[in-house]
């Protein structure tokens, strides 16, 4: 069996995804997802003029075989754009592998460890009173795990909480503009969990995504203050690239932390998991160079009692969310699934085997990943230029995002 064709294809059904499509001498095809939100286009620049043309004529069975080659062979490692696009591969070779067996992928990947996937779906507002009727949203959609985010008094945009992109005069987009007050940040939170405690009770599962936005000390006082609350996690405490900042945070609370949606190999995680400094690895099968790599990082996180929790918003595509899906149903050391939901159009460029019933996901039992995309419906939703938001400080100075 020998790859002949691999191609890519760009659709925005409500948002840029970015999908690689392996095609063999047989007739069957993989697919993968190389959607890297805010730089697309670098991505598939990377697999069109630089990917495709090595894979032709290479055994689609040869998945580890082909990963070093992509990974090693390109001399220069990590970052997300190349893990983006190796994850892709990847993905796509096991798609094919499982179809040629007629399994689905779990089955490949150990078989199940469990029934069904557990959830959390996310809960916005500007005010409490917006961010309760968003709670109460996910709960009616099934959802038994929220994570909580909401606007901060005297700043007009904060994480979470949408806002209109910016636009310039000639049309171009431009990054959406937030602004950050962290001193006002860490007085507001944990009066909002309190809030949300007292509605909604005491057994609610709640998490947190502070985004990358605090320094370990900051980090540190924001989970002390948030022990009484109970919280399911918080996640992104710090820009984690800093490992060893994460042993003071570490050190001051037993709220549990999640750590990883931007990270893109094995190595990032060194510190974090060697030491324990974290409880959830989070990720994304898509930036990590698909589900080969992933795989190695959760068993080694197992060896520290460090569970899974693979990212899952809304600019990982059907694709790369039915991989993670496959994983985490066949894993032991599964944590919890964030899942976003995707829009209407987006649930017809991708036809998935994967369901979402009473809060938990199943990967189907179609052979491969259980994805299949319709180029006619995704050639109706051309590329859109966009850009992920900036975030600035009162006196403008630019603030993690
Ligand atoms: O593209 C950026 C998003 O993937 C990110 O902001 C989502 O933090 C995120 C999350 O936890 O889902
Ligand atoms: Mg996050």
């Amino acid at each position: 069996m020998k790859i002949v064709d691999a191609s890519v294809v760009v659709a925005s059904p409500g948002r840029n995804f970015v999908t690689l499509r392996i095609t063999t001498d047989d007739g069957v095809t993989g697919l993968g997802d190389a959607t890297l939100n805010g730089r697309e286009l670098a991505v598939v620049s990377y697999l069109r003029d630089h990917v495709a043309p090595l894979l032709i004529g290479l055994d689609p069975h040869r998945i580890e075989d082909t990963w070093q080659l992509l990974y090693r062979g390109a001399y220069w490692r990590r970052g997300p754009v190349t893990m983006a696009a190796i994850a892709a591969v990847d993905v796509a070779l096991w798609d094919i592998k499982a179809k040629v067996a007629n399994l689905p992928l779990y089955q490949l990947l150990g078989g199940a460890s469990r029934e069904r996937v557990r959830t959390y779906g996310h809960a916005n507002g500007r005010d409490l009173p917006e961010l309760f009727e968003s709670v109460r949203e996910r709960l009616d959609q099934g959802y038994k795990s929220i994570r909580i985010q909401t606007g901060v008094p005297g700043l007009k945009r904060v994480y979470g909480v949408h806002g209109e992109p910016e636009v310039t005069p000639d049309g171009h987009p431009r990054p959406l503009v937030e602004d950050w007050d962290t001193a006002a940040y860490l007085r507001h939170i944990p009066t909002v969990f309190e809030a949300v405690r007292s509605e909604f009770g005491a057994e609610l599962p709640l998490l947190h995504d502070a985004h990358h936005r605090l320094s370990p000390q900051q980090a540190a006082r924001l989970g002390k203050d948030l022990e009484p609350y109970d919280l399911f996690w918080l996640e992104d405490c710090t820009p984690a690239e800093n490992q060893e900042g994460l042993r003071l945070v570490r050190s001051h609370t037993t709220t549990p932390l999640a750590i990883g949606e931007v990270f893109n190999t094995i190595h990032d995680f060194r510190t974090l998991v060697n030491e324990q400094l974290i409880d959830y690895v989070r990720a994304a099968v898509t930036h990590f160079g698909g589900v080969s790599p992933l795989k190695k990082l959760f068993d080694f996180a197992a060896q520290q009692q460090i569970k899974t929790a693979i990212h899952g918003p809304e600019d990982i595509s059907p694709v790369g969310m039915a991989a993670a899906i496959h994983l985490d149903l066949a894993i032991h050391n599964f944590g919890i699934q964030e899942y976003a939901g995707y829009t209407a159009a987006t649930e017809e460029v991708f036809r998935h085997a994967f369901t979402f019933d009473d809060g938990y996901l199943h990967p189907g039992e179609a052979p491969g990943i259980g994805v299949e995309l319709d180029d006619e419906l995704a050639a109706a939703y051309p590329y859109v230029p966009a850009y992920l938001p900036v975030n600035r400080l009162a006196d403008g100075t630019v603030h993690d995002w």
